[in-house]
């Protein structure tokens, strides 16, 4: 419970909510993921009846989530591009839905499209997640900059349809920073407001398992960059390959194996300075990063 000052000054007691007390906790956010999607990779089906992405959006704020990131397009490898009307279909009744019931967090749209972000914004949305940082859609900085909103650059190398076709890097992490760099530099010369902007390194997106852990590993070197860290690793198929050799099993962990593995590297990030956590498992990774930030500080 925390003690705010009341009308008249009384002093007025409310309860706080779970995003509330885990960013005073942790001084982090978690981002639930709800994908209006028939195609995703690990709940594809699940909450393309927006009324199932409604009561889904909802359970995860109640769980803690400071952010509810609803998406509309899949951007698994391989997967087809979705029209912007057949995107808007998927995503807006969801949005709408989620402020008519008043959900206690904010709202993201993950979407390349400006004409999607934009209708998402005018129903309610607050922050961009934008996977290609402002590169998919020339209108796509102007539509964020006007709009106050929060938003995600994140490193894709390539397009998802092919961007897992040998990837290579030099040195990966740099070429993630000095991208990063370059699209904050781009975003602020857009008008965007910095302290509305995150960055993310893209795991998985055109990466091998090794340049994945190579980002997660020297994630630090990224916190230079003076934005807050967002890390998507929830289920992701490094994970899988790597929970796989580690049990002597020729095929990869299944999706719904993933979460230890998704709470480990998230812990990591953590303690190298993420400070957005995209996850579809809300309670787990909040229970986790508590314990990490408490053992962090050293509370006795
Ligand atoms: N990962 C996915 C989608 N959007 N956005 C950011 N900022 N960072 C990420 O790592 C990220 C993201 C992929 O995960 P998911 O939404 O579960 O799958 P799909 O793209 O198949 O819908």
């Amino acid at each position: 419970m925390r003690v705010t000052p009341g009308r008249g000054g009384e002093a007025e007691r409310r309860a706080q909510s779970a995003s509330e007390a885990f960013e005073e906790a942790t001084g982090a956010r978690l981002m639930g993921i709800v994908n209006a999607t028939p195609d995703s990779f690990s709940d594809g089906g699940r909450y393309l009846d927006p009324a199932a992405a409604i009561a889904h959006g909802l359970e995860l704020a109640q769980e803690g989530a400071a952010i509810i990131d609803v998406g509309g397009e899949s951007t698994r490898p391989g997967a087809q591009p979705v029209s912007e009307s057949e995107e808007c279909a998927r995503v807006l009744p969801v949005i709408e839905g989620l402020v008519a019931a008043g959900v206690p967090a904010q709202l993201s749209i993950d979407t390349c499209k400006a004409g999607v972000a934009r209708r998402a914004l005018a129903a309610g949305a607050t922050f961009v997640n934008d996977v290609s940082a402002l590169r998919a859609d020339p209108q796509m900085a102007a539509c964020v900059a006007e709009s106050g909103a929060e938003c995600c650059l994140m490193h894709m190398r390539g397009r998802p349809r092919t961007m897992q076709r040998d990837p290579r890097y030099g040195d990966v992490v740099a070429e993630v920073k000095r991208f990063l760099a370059e699209r904050l530099e781009l975003a602020l010369a857009a008008g965007i407001a910095e302290r509305r902007i995150v960055l993310d390194p893209g795991i998985g997106f055109g990466k091998t398992v090794a340049h994945n852990l190579a980002l997660l590993a020297r994630l630090d070197e990224l916190a230079t960059l003076g934005r807050p860290l967002l890390i998507g690793v929830s289920r992701k198929s490094f994970i899988g390959a790597i929970g796989a050799a580690a049990s002597g099993s020729e095929e990869p962990l299944a999706v719904d194996r993933r979460l230890a593995g998704t709470i480990a590297a998230n812990v990591l990030a953590y303690e190298r300075g993420a400070r957005i956590f995209r996850v579809h498992d809300i309670a787990p990774a909040r229970d986790a990063l508590a314990l990490a930030a408490a053992t962090l500080a050293g509370d006795e």
